[in-house]
């Protein structure tokens, strides 16, 4: 697939976005990519998956204009729904998702970093939701995702004005979590990987589970799926070992997914 490169090292895979002449702007051709490489993770052996942008400049700055600026209403709804279907298979992924977002990450491009568990920045990172400039809304869950990450009045003000915000301000309003050098960034999405890779496979997807379930529960149905989730761990492997290495005070084995 030229669109993207997949690459695994032991329990992480990284998935780069590569049409950098483009700054990774994402066309239909590109969101198939992405999502056969999604299908094709071998989820008995990654624990964690990194996603980022090819080239200097850019994670994505968008779902590409040039082809959108075509589409009839039929085609446009198509295409909303490959990127919707794409970026929901990313945020219920059985594995937790880092998105390393080192450049642009405009209209789809924060779409899709939102679509991740996690974003971490490069220095030079600008995050922002153009598209009422362009005469269209946010399409691939911009108006859904952001408001439930920073605050309500902020996303709304990123949509209705248009007004992209760097890097800095995206940690202070906790849309990413830590900033980093460009070259420093996918070192260290690579050690936040490892960290969560060590972990018992089955608790992290029980979690993000619970996390990603309860977010849109009222509150007595959210504990019942965190119950539920807690209870599946109880039929692993990894918890019988977490638990006895605790009690025995030695390191446990390497956890098995089992
Ligand atoms: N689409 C297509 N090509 C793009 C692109 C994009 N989003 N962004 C950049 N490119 C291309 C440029 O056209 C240029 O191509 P050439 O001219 O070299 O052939 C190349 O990438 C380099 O870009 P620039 O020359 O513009 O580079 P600069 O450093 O000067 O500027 C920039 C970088 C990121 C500030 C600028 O490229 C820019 O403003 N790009 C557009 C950013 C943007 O507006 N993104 C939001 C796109 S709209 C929906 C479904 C989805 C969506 C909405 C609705 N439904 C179906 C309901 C989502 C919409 C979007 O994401």
């Amino acid at each position: 697939m030229s669109n993207v490169n997949y690459e695994q090292d032991g329990n992480i895979a990284v998935l780069t976005i590569n049409r950098p002449k483009a700054l990774n702007a994402l066309n239909s051709e590109v969101l198939s990519d992405i999502n056969q490489a999604i299908d094709d993770i071998d989820l008995d052996t990654v624990r964690a998956l990194i996603l980022t942008g090819a080239g200097e400049k850019a994670f994505v700055a968008g779902a590409d204009i040039g082809e959108m600026s075509e589409l009839t209403k039929q085609e446009a709804t198509e295409f909303s729904k490959l990127g919707n279907d794409v970026f929901r298979k990313i945020e219920q992924l059985d594995i937790p998702v880092i998105a390393a977002v080192n450049g642009f990450a405009l209209g789809g491009g924060n779409e899709l970093a939102m679509s991740c568990d996690i974003r971490l920045a490069s220095d030079n990172a600008v995050f922002g939701q153009p598209e009422t400039g362009l005469g269209i809304t946010p399409g691939f869950g911009g108006t859904q995702r952001l408001m439930r990450l920073i605050p309500v009045g902020k996303a709304k003000e990123m949509i209705y004005a248009g007004n992209n915000i760097k890097a800095d301000e995206a940690k202070d309003l906790g849309l990413v979590n830590e900033v980093y050098t460009v070259e420093e960034l996918l070192p260290n999405a690579k050690k936040l990987a490892e960290r969560i890779a060590n972990n018992a496979p089955i608790a992290v997807r029980m979690s993000k589970h619970a996390m990603n379930t309860g977010i849109d529960e009222v509150m007595d149905e959210a504990i019942v799926t965190e119950e539920n989730d807690f209870g599946n761990c109880f039929e692993s492997e990894d918890q019988v070992e977490g638990m006895k290495a605790f009690l025995e005070k030695r390191k446990h084995e390497p956890f098995k997914n089992k």
